[in-house]
C-alpha cells in the first residue's frame, strides 16, 4: 500500500471531501496542515504543481485539483461505484454538487457587507432549497431513497454532500432536510469508519 501525504490548509475547505472519503476507506494517511499564517506554505509552494493545494502526494507523485483527487482516492478504495453506470451516478451528484457550490463560493468570497447579506438571503431562501429538492428527488431514483445516492454502499457522492451540508451549514442557516436527504445525512455520519473520524475531528 503507497504511503499517502494529504497537504492543505488548516481547514476543511477543499480537503474535508478527501479526509473523509480516507475515513471512510479506513486508509490512513498524513494530514499536513499548513498554518493559516500562511508563511510555511509560502516556503513549500514552489514544489508544489499548480502552486495550489490540496495536493496528494502518493509515494513519490504529487496529485494536484481537488476534484482530481477525490475522485483518485474514491477509485481506488471502492467508493465511485462498482460499474460504469454507477460511476455515472456518482458523477451526477459531484456535477450537481458542483452547480450549487459555486453559490457558496460566491458567499464566501463576497467582501461587500450588502452584497454578502444578498447572497446569504438567496441561499438560505432558494438555493439550499433548490438544492435539496433535487437531491431529494435523485436520491429516491435509488432503493425508494432509503439506502444511498448510488448502488447498495456509501459513496464519494453521499460523503460530499455530507460535507458540502456541514460546510455550508457553518456559513449559512440550513432549511430543514427533506424526509430522504434527512436519512442520507444521518447514515453518513454514522457510518462506523465516519462516526469515528468525526469524533476525532471533534466538531
Ligand atoms: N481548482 C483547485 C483550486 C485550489 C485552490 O484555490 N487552492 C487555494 C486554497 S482553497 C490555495 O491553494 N490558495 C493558496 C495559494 O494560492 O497560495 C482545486 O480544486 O484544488
Amino acid at each position: 500500500m503507497p504511503a499517502y501525504k494529504l497537504m492543505y490548509f488548516d481547514t476543511k475547505g477543499r480537503a474535508e471531501v478527501i479526509r473523509l472519503a480516507f475515513a471512510a476507506a479506513g486508509q490512513s494517511f498524513e494530514d499536513k496542515r499548513f498554518p493559516l499564517s500562511m508563511e510555511e506554505w509560502q516556503a513549500v509552494k514552489p514544489t508544489i504543481p499548480q502552486k495550489q493545494l490540496p495536493c496528494l502526494q502518493v509515494d513519490g507523485r504529487l496529485i494536484p485539483q481537488s476534484g482530481a483527487i477525490m475522485r483518485y482516492v474514491a477509485r481506488e478504495f471502492g467508493l465511485y461505484g462498482d460499474n460504469n453506470d454507477e460511476n455515472t451516478r456518482v458523477d451526477v451528484i459531484i456535477g450537481t454538487a458542483e452547480d450549487f457550490l459555486k453559490n457558496a463560493f460566491a458567499l464566501r468570497y463576497e467582501k461587500d457587507e450588502t452584497k454578502r447579506a444578498e447572497l446569504k438571503k438567496d441561499l438560505e431562501e432558494n438555493k439550499l432549497p433548490q438544492f435539496f429538492s433535487l437531491l431529494e428527488e435523485i436520491l429516491k431514483e435509488n432503493n425508494g431513497g432509503d439506502g444511498f445516492f448510488v448502488g447498495k454502499k456509501i459513496s464519494l457522492a453521499d460523503i460530499m454532500i455530507y460535507d458540502i451540508t456541514d460546510q455550508v451549514g457553518a456559513a449559512a442557516k440550513l432549511p430543514a432536510f427533506p424526509p430522504k436527504l434527512g436519512g442520507l445525512i444521518d447514515r453518513v455520519k454514522n457510518h462506523p469508519k465516519i462516526k469515528e473520524y468525526l469524533a476525532k475531528r471533534g466538531d
